[in-house]
């Protein structure tokens, strides 16, 4: 593990440093970037290890209210798994593998903030499958995404087979793992891949844009409909249909909900405390 901890001078409150991810927070906005740009920002049993531990941290900081994740340089977002790092891998150690990945992506789609993938450039392999562990994804339009692993012999592993077939549908999800082809963000966007795209010298701008949005409306309200989506989506219909009814039930207990329908009726911008 290369993670230490260190003192914040400022706040006088220990923050984690990571060695291959920086770690940025601005107005409740945090954004994580994967730092590896010799490698193309290929993720490594240590950038995983590390992308788990700075989102368990940031899930439970009162400061952050939203998280984006990008990659360092104007290349790639992140190019996929390690191919030095898994060549030798026998196959219990290829599971393993698997394991960690699908385990530290799935902490990424249960963080209770928003997380958004700003892709800005390629997003390959297990690049791609942790862009679609997250809650929304915004590429540049030079961005190149694919699931490419078939041209290596290999599948997808850190569950890109089942993420894509969710989010894009099976059609489209048997098309790009069969193929292992690279789209263009365009083509991305056109099939539900990427919510948005942006010029590349707007997409941090629009990424942030987009995000201070989230952040500005309840974020209780938020936090509980990302999870409401998540359970239906595992559970079914008509259990999620159940979800759904409970939460809207609770929310109507929060000081934010009070907050959001009386300043309707007042005509006024609420103001939301996140209880
Ligand atoms: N892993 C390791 N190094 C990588 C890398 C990767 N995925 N991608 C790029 N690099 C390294 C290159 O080796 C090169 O290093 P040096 O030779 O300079 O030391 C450096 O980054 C720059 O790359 P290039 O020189 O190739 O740059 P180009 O602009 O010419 O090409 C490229 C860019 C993105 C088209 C090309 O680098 C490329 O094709 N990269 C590989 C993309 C790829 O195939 N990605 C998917 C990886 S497979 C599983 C778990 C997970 C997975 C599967 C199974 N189990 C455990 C079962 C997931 C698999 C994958 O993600």
């Amino acid at each position: 593990m290369t993670t230490e901890t260190q003192q914040d001078p400022v706040n006088d409150e220990a923050e984690l440093v990571y060695e291959h991810l920086e770690c940025d927070l601005e107005d409740g906005i945090a954004t994580l970037t994967v730092n590896r740009p010799k490698a193309l920002n290929a993720l490594n049993s240590e950038v995983l290890d590390e992308l788990r531990d700075a989102i368990v941290e940031l899930a439970i900081d009162d400061e952050v209210m939203a998280i984006m994740i990008t990659g360092a340089g104007d290349k790639a977002f992140v190019a996929g798994a390690d191919i030095s790092e898994m060549a030798d891998m026998t196959a219990f150690e290829a599971r393993d593998h698997s394991h960690l990945g699908q385990d530290v992506f799935a902490t990424i789609e249960a963080c209770p903030k928003p997380v958004i993938a700003v892709i800005n450039g390629y997003a390959l392999g297990g690049g791609l499958e942790l862009a679609l562990a997250c809650h929304l994804r915004i590429a540049s339009s030079s961005a190149m995404m694919g699931l490419p692993e078939v041209s290596l012999g290999l599948i997808p592993g850190f569950a890109g087979t089942q993420r894509l077939a969710r989010i894009a549908g099976p059609g489209v999800a048997r098309e790009w793992i069969m193929t292992g082809d690279s789209f263009s963000a365009a083509e991305a966007h056109r099939v539900g891949v990427v919510n948005r795209v942006a010029e590349p010298e707007q997409l941090m701008e629009a990424a942030t844009e987009l995000t201070k949005r989230i952040v500005s409306r309840g974020p209780l309200a938020v936090q509980t409909a990302l999870e409401v989506i998540r359970t239906g989506l595992d559970v079914g219909q008509a259990q999620g249909e159940s979800a759904e009814a409970d939460s809207f039930g609770l929310i109507f207990t929060s000081d934010d909900a009070r907050e959001g329908m009386l300043a309707f009726k007042e005509k006024r911008k609420p103001s939301f405390t996140g209880r």
